[in-house]
């Protein structure tokens, strides 16, 4: 708030990502809105609502033409307009293409080590490179001045930063990569290898999560372009421009106030616990992510399972809630997964369940904030045991939610964020034994540690909160926009 009142006061601000902060959809009700689950929403929202610029994403949603002016915007949030959102319009063969096809059934199993194979079609590359210039264009016509700060948001748009740099050469331009970096070695299977590089470094900034990350990116660069890289300064030269390569850990909003919105942490644990007929003092474990091979949940089940085996004890008195919320359900390998899922958790339950008893509560469907919270609180135990994700937003949102400061996490050694919460019980998922021993290690560990490890990772995500995240990057760029400013004075 202080650099946008301050350093970058009066400076436009342009956020570009695929997703859509709000989704309106036809339903026989009316027109109904919706926030997506997406780490990359939850986060860029915080900005948007504090700096009031345009945010330009792909209108998804059945409703999304009715709601917009003839500029293609519509003010948001609903209940509270504080930001212009401008819809960019994509085909069915675009969207398939360009989203399906080559960001998420190539990049993303490109970056992700996951052991799901990239798929590489020059139709669907060719689609990215003609979505990537459409969003170029939409920012460029949305720009009020040559020198705009544009946000880029993801894997999505790896082209973006170069087509708008050749139209605005003095933009500020910030590329935000949500997800891991891979090596250079595994990188370079990517057919366009160079033309994602060289479109990335039109960018001012480049942010990754963390510094393994960065020095994948800065590898990479080194093995297939001719450019000079400072190591120590973290900086590319390519072309006759800088791009500053820095990391940037993502984070959440911190709830305002502690208290007022949230029932008391017992209270939430027996409504919970009722709804889903459990008994009071049943012990309860929570798993919530998008319905994604990358997350570990078939490993999650199968450390359950086998801490069933070991501790009998605990059937009868431990149950695990998935929230699992459909994601990319059009490619047949999210549609696989999600079989495999349901297979898995059903033949567990057939093997430990009982009348009036299921280990694993299964919910694949999209649950509302509020209705998180109520897990997150009510929970034991949170397992996030992804075989590879950027940061990993949904730990942060656990710990935040435990204002009693007790309840134990369960994180991968593969996240970004078991670079930060070093006093959650941190595991390799591929080890199910591990994965076991951990979560009965939680479901049994004294109140006295849990509030030690949890009161430390709070003060830590309280404050690293994602106002941080953007404040860092902001800073840079005004940091750079100055030296520009005195630069071509001289
Ligand atoms: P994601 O892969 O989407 O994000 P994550 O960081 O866990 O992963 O964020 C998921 C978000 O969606 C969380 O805010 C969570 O609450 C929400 N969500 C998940 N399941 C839901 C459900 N069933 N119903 C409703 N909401 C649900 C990508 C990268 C991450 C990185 C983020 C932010 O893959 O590594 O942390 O971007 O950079």
């Amino acid at each position: 708030r202080t650099l946008l009142d301050g350093e970058l006061a009066g400076d436009q601000v342009l956020v570009v990502s695929n997703r859509e902060p709000y989704i309106h959809i036809d339903t026989p009700a009316g027109i109904e809105v919706r926030r997506p689950a997406s780490g990359l929403v939850t986060a860029v929202e915080a900005v948007m609502r504090a700096c009031s610029g345009t945010w330009i994403a792909h209108g998804g949603g059945s409703a999304d033409r009715q709601t917009v002016d003839r500029h293609d915007h519509v003010r948001v949030p609903p209940d509270n307009p504080s930001y212009t959102l401008r819809r960019v319009w994509l085909s069915k063969e675009e969207e398939r293409g360009y989203y399906y096809g080559f960001a998420n059934e190539g990049i993303w199993p490109l970056c992700h080590i996951a052991h799901v194979r990239p798929v590489f079609r020059t139709s669907d590359w060719d689609r990215y490179v003609e979505v990537n210039q459409r969003f170029a264009e939409a920012v460029i016509s949305e720009a009020r001045s040559d020198d705009p700060v544009v946000l880029v948001q993801d894997y999505h748009f790896a082209l973006l930063p170069r087509m708008v740099r050749e139209v605005l050469p003095r933009a500020t331009i910030i590329t935000f990569w949500h997800i891991p970096w891979p090596n250079s070695e595994s990188f370079g299977i990517c057919p366009w290898r160079e033309q994602i590089l060289d479109g990335l470094l039109g960018s001012t900034i480049l942010g990754f999560h963390t510094p393994f990350h960065r020095k994948n990116f800065l590898d990479s660069v080194d093995r297939y372009l001719e450019a000079r890289i400072e190591t120590e300064a973290s900086t590319i030269s390519y072309g006759g421009a800088l791009t500053q390569v820095e990391n940037y850990p993502i984070s959440i909003a911190w709830p305002e106030s502690d208290d007022s919105d949230n029932l008391p942490v017992a209270e939430v644990r027996a409504r919970v616990r009722n709804a889903l007929a459990l008994a009071p003092n049943c012990l309860l474990g929570i798993g919530v992510d998008r319905l994604d091979y990358t997350k570990g949940i078939i490993e999650r089940f199968q450390a359950i399972e086998r801490m069933l085996e070991l501790s009998p004890g605990m059937v009868g008195k431990f149950t695990f809630v998935q929230i699992a919320a459909p994601s990319r359900s059009s490619l047949e390998e999210y549609q696989a997964f999600e079989v495999r899922v349901r297979a898995l958790a059903q033949r567990i339950n057939l093997r430990f369940g009982r009348p009036g008893y299921l280990p694993i509560v299964l919910k694949a469907a999209y649950h509302d904030q509020q209705q998180l919270q109520q897990f997150y609180r009510a929970a034991d135990v949170c397992m996030v045991t992804s075989l590879h994700d950027g940061m990993n937003l949904v730990a942060k949102e656990f710990i935040a939610a435990r204002n009693d400061e007790s309840g134990v996490l369960i994180l991968s050694q593969f996240t970004g964020a078991s670079r930060e919460l070093h006093e959650a019980l941190l595991i390799n998922p591929y080890h199910v034994e591990e994965g076991a021993n951990a979560l009965l290690r939680a479901l049994t560990m004294p109140a006295i540690e849990q509030r030690e490890r949890m009161r430390s990772m709070r003060s830590l995500v309280r404050n690293f909160n994602v106002y941080r995240w953007a404040g860092h990057m902001l800073r840079d760029a005004a940091r750079l926009r100055q030296r520009e400013r005195v630069m071509s004075k001289i």
